[in-house]
């Protein structure tokens, strides 16, 4: 059977901590794609050294010819740029459209079966436009944001409740910004409800709020911290998690922005929501019951993400 293969689009922070996830975890033989002259040969021929130490044999290139991509199985897409202090993630929107084009057209003619994951911000509606650039169809184009968004929630959970983060579950839905939606009730610590927890004494509502404030600007604690840029190593080691399910047919429940397509009462629009990844991409999407106070977050967060659709559309009007 031949070894999988992985392309990454963009070989910058996240591009190569990818790399070397993909590497350790073997799954498959890596090529990273990047404009930047020698930066993705750089750091192929440096994790391929790294391989004789950890005891892994993926073969790593580095390219600026989409050509090398060709028949990947999965594709993840970090090309464009970062946040810097004071930035939000609609501040990149076109500048990253740009990038999207020119990556959606190298997928389409190099990679057309892949499946993509995408985490270029501002995450919805650039998943949504390289959707479109790429032509694929949507079951086989998803965002990573929940994953990460979900796994900062648990992390500020355990370190409250003082237990181990591999007993903390925890959801959050909507758009990859500050109107994102993280969902108590369907987090819990053991099979626990968070708000279970509450009423126990564990936790108090205010401390809750206060977590669930600090999840929402998650992104933007680590922004001002690093100065330079934002973070890698928790959004790498998502969208790996996604990728892991796609590859061996896991069929895990994750949240990501995936095409709604009349689920929750939307259409041709991308966000946050549950999803089951197996084999064929997308498999299911999830409709969880929400509460009126989640339902009305989750428009919100939604109605956010619509006006980013409007204004890439005056961008670029064949995406109308
Ligand atoms: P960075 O380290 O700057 O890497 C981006 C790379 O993209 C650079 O090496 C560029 O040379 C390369 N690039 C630029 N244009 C192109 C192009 N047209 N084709 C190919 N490569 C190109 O950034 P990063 O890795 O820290 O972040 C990458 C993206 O992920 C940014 O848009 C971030 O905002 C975003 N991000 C998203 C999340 C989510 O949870 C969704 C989290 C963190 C970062």
């Amino acid at each position: 059977m031949a070894r999988k293969k992985i392309a990454l689009i963009g070989g910058g922070q996240i591009g190569g901590t990818l790399a070397h996830l993909a590497a350790l975890k073997e799954l498959g033989d890596v090529v990273i794609f990047d404009i930047a002259e020698g930066l993705p040969q750089g750091k192929a021929l440096d994790l391929a050294q790294s391989g004789p130490v950890e005891g892994y044999d993926a073969k790593m290139t580095g390219t600026q010819d989409y050509a090398d991509i060709k028949d990947a199985d999965v594709v993840i897409v970090t090309a464009g740029v970062p946040r810097k202090p004071g930035m939000s993630r609609d501040d990149l929107l076109e500048i990253n459209l740009k990038v999207m084009k020119s990556v959606g057209e190298g997928i389409r003619d190099n990679a057309p079966n892949a499946f993509v994951i995408c985490i270029t911000n501002p995450l919805d509606v650039m998943v949504w436009a390289l959707q479109k650039f790429s032509g694929l169809p949507a079951n086989k184009v998803v965002g990573m944001a929940g994953v990460l968004d979900s796994a900062r929630f648990q992390h500020f959970l355990a370190e409250e409740f003082n237990v181990s983060v591999e007993d903390v579950n925890a959801f959050v839905l909507g758009g990859h910004g500050d109107t994102m939606v993280p969902l108590a009730r369907y987090s819990t610590v053991a099979g626990i409800p968070v708000p279970d927890l509450v009423d126990m004494g564990w936790t108090t509502q205010e401390k809750l709020d206060a977590i669930i404030q600090r999840t929402r600007d998650g992104g933007a604690e680590i922004v001002g911290l690093l100065k330079t840029g934002s973070a890698y190593y928790a959004p790498a080691t998502s969208a790996i998690a996604m990728a892991d399910s796609y590859l061996k047919d896991k069929r895990r429940v994750l949240p990501c922005a995936a095409q709604l397509n009349g689920e929750y009462g939307l259409s041709n629009l991308y966000v946050g929501v549950p999803v089951i990844i197996g084999e064929n991409g997308v498999e299911k999407i999830v409709e969880i019951k929400f509460d009126e106070q989640d339902k009305a977050g989750f428009a919100n967060s939604v109605s956010a993400v619509e006006g980013l659709m409007d204004a890439v559309k005056k961008i670029d009007p064949s995406l109308a």
